[in-house]
């Protein structure tokens, strides 16, 4: 680690951010906000004059955008464009004492091998997952998560927040990608429900206002208790069935199941889950509690 890695007073802090898409057009207006001096570079040029008219400065090539800060963000559709970006500037030596900070989505396996990577080239390294919308960014409410070199983390954390509230997850570098595919995975399955609940109670003229009202409330109050409840459970590998059992939920679907056919709705939805608490109980779950039902999910390796 060299000197370009000695963390500064936040505002003094020159950051780079590659890649100028929505996102990243995001990232670094929040940087400017926070008065960074903040340079950035694009593939395509003209995505960089709104930040310029901010106080922003363009680089002409990523290699330029690299050597300006000692704090590199990047930004872009995925991996392979992410190393399009930089494996010139890396071969060139241009990443020898750099943070390289990879907000690009990927899969862990692919941030494991960028870490490595890195280091070959003498950078250090975090990845992370933005877990908001270029909305939220620079809300200091929305989760922004980072894997790897615990060092790097430290030196920039008060810079990262400019972006949202930073969270280190550990020094595994695909520790970031693995929990927001997971929580991306939770994000649908809620989304999900949440439309198929919405679809059967509009269906009798409810409005998606009212509903989502009621349905919020089931989320934030009892819905987060049971899974409070849960998750020591599955850290114990005992799922007591003392509140709900699998097999009455078994039963409980079944109603959900007629009244969305009974309405003309798409079942398919409720018809897997059944299906997966079906199989719990016929592992011998059923009279313990839903938290049994990972036994299922965790597949055959756990078995
Ligand atoms: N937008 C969001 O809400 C999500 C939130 C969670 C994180 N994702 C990830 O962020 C990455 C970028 O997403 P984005 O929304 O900024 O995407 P675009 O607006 O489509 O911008 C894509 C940028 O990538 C550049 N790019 C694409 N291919 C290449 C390439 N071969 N070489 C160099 N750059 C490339 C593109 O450049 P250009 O088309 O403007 O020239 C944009 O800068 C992504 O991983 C999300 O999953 C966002």
């Amino acid at each position: 680690m060299n000197a370009q890695h000695t963390a500064a007073a936040p505002a003094e802090t020159p950051v780079t951010v590659l890649g100028l898409g929505l996102m990243g057009s995001a990232l670094a207006g929040a940087l400017l906000d926070q008065g960074h001096p903040t340079t950035v570079w694009n593939r395509t040029p003209h995505k960089a004059k709104p930040l310029a008219d901010r106080g922003a400065h363009p680089a002409a090539t990523p290699g330029d955008a690299v050597a300006a800060s000692g704090l590199v963000l990047a930004c872009v559709l995925d991996h392979d464009a992410l190393r399009t970006v930089l494996d010139p500037v890396a071969e060139a030596g241009g990443l020898a004492g750099k943070a390289l900070v990879n907000l690009t989505s990927g899969e862990p396996e692919q941030a494991v091998e960028m870490a490595a990577w890195a280091a070959s080239h003498g950078a250090g390294y975090l990845d992370g997952g933005i877990m908001t919308t270029p909305p939220g960014v620079g809300n200091p409410e929305m989760m922004f998560l980072y894997s790897g070199d615990a060092e790097v983390f430290a030196t920039h954390r008060p810079t990262l927040a400019a972006l949202g509230d930073p969270l280190h997850l550990g020094t595994e570098p695909g520790l970031a990608s693995l929990y927001d595919a997971a929580l991306l995975g939770l994000m649908w399955a809620t989304f999900t429900g949440w439309l198929h609940g919405t679809a059967l109670v509009t269906s009798e003229g409810t409005t998606a206002t009212d509903f989502t009202r009621v349905a919020l409330r089931w989320l934030t109050g009892a819905v987060s208790g049971f899974v409070t409840t849960y998750a020591p459970q599955v850290d114990a590998g005992r799922y007591p069935g003392d509140d709900a059992t699998v097999d009455v939920q078994i039963a409980a679907i079944g109603h959900l199941v007629h009244a969305a056919h009974a309405r003309g709705l798409d079942t398919s939805l409720p018809e897997l889950l059944k299906a997966t608490m079906e199989r719990a109980s016929a592992r011998g779950h059923g009279s313990d509690s839903y938290a049994s039902v990972i036994e299922v999910l965790r597949g055959a390796a756990h078995r």
